[in-house]
């Protein structure tokens, strides 16, 4: 649907006029656009989302977790007499009303952030620098909101990772097969059922209270990090409408998922699709460096399989939404959804091969 941006920005509280607007990223979820108003001292660039109600069913709870989380760690900021706080955490405008989000006549909720500028997020990483600079920020994401206060956020999509509800929800997919096409993924359904073992890991050691539930990003892909275009550091975390409880290894798999692949997350050759063990060292090394303090031994030890499951997951994910009519993530072409399973599917087959190696960077990293 198209939206009318500019009357939008006009609910909103901001300096000066609207100049220009137009859809922005390639986030598969939220409708981001980038905003241009005129002000006394020159063009300024916000981020204008629209929150996607058909993922997330309460947005104003999403809100208030965005708010809850932006406010702490601004106040961590400003304890620390940081600089440039306005890029180092995301930070809403108010509406005229004074309220963190617009409703508009046909129900969507709108926000708008100042945009971070003089930084980039990155679908495919370059260096291993990135990668290490990318882990190390979203690990003192994590310690920063180790003191929340006011009690858990709130679960703003309920069982996100619950990797064994994934798994039945491709079963039930599968069952129905409303678009016909289960006979044509055969073979990655096959694939998906040979590693059903794997999906009750992590849910397991929680419940034997082995690995604990803390707040976390649950959604760590590289491009909700943006790296400083001088320094090359993580200096803000974006994306925070998954922030909520989680457990650590769920950010860690992600960001491996993404840090690894060396191609396109829909890349339809496969040939290249192998993980790369350099930036599995860079990640590992990253995050321990800002958050090894706050894992315990079981956490580290399941560190390489986190990212074999999360990717996994996420490829169960995208098999179950191509089987039910890509509804759920946003695609620009026919098939992506199946090309993105494959992508992920190979790269779960890579890292089942580099098992060894993988383990012997954790050990090496953390001896
Ligand atoms: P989605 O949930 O759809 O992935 P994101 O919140 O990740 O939406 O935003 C999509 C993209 O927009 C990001 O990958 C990033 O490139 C860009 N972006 C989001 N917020 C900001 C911001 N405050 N400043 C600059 N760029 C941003
Ligand atoms: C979505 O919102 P975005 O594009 O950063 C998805 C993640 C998936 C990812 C796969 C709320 O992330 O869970 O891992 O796509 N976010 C949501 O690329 O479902
Ligand atoms: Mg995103």
């Amino acid at each position: 649907m198209k939206h009318d941006i500019q009357t939008v920005c006009a609910a909103f509280d901001v300096e000066g006029s609207y100049v220009s607007g137009g859809p922005y990223g390639t986030g598969h979820i939220n409708d981001t656009y980038a905003v241009t108003f005129d002000q006394a001292q020159g063009p300024k660039r916000y981020i204008l989302q629209r929150i996607n109600h058909d993922v997330f069913k309460n947005p104003v709870q999403v809100m208030e977790n965005i708010e809850r989380v932006t406010r702490h760690l601004r106040n961590k900021l400003t304890v620390a007499r940081a600089d440039d706080i306005d890029r180092r955490t995301l930070t809403l405008l108010p509406t005229r009303e004074g309220l963190p989000f617009h409703v508009d006549a046909d129900g969507n909720h709108w926000r708008l952030y100042i945009f971070i500028e003089q930084a980039q997020t990155y679908d495919e990483l370059e260096t291993t620098d990135q990668a290490f600079q990318a882990a190390k920020a979203f690990g003192h994401f994590m310690k920063q909101l180790a003191d929340l206060p006011g009690g858990p956020l709130a679960e703003t999509i309920p069982g996100f990772h619950d990797t064994r509800a994934r798994f039945d929800t491709l079963q039930a997919a599968i069952e129905a097969d409303v678009c016909n096409r289960a006979a044509e993924v055969a073979d990655e359904i096959a694939f998906a059922n040979a590693r059903e073992s794997m999906v009750d890991t992590l849910l397991d050691l929680h419940r034997s209270g082995k690995i604990p539930l803390v707040t976390t990003h649950n959604d760590t892909k590289l491009n909700n990090v943006m790296l400083d275009d001088a320094t090359g550091e993580g200096i803000c975390v974006i994306d925070l409408d998954t922030v909520m409880p989680g457990l650590s290894l769920y950010d860690f798999g992600d960001m491996v998922r993404t840090a690894m692949r060396p191609c396109p997350e829909d890349e339809t050759d496969l040939s290249k699709v192998v993980g790369r063990i350099e930036m599995f060292e860079a990640i590992t090394r990253g995050y321990l460096a800002s958050a090894g303090d706050a894992l315990n031994a079981t956490e580290i030890e399941n560190l390489a399989f986190s990212a074999r499951l999360i990717t996994f997951e996420i490829g169960i994910r995208f098999l179950t939404d191509y089987l039910q009519g890509d509804v759920y993530f946003k695609t620009h072409r026919d098939r992506q959804n199946l090309d993105r399973t494959h992508v992920q599917f190979k790269m779960v087959a890579s890292m089942e091969q580099q098992a060894d190696a993988m383990a012997q960077v954790v050990a090496m990293a953390t001896a």
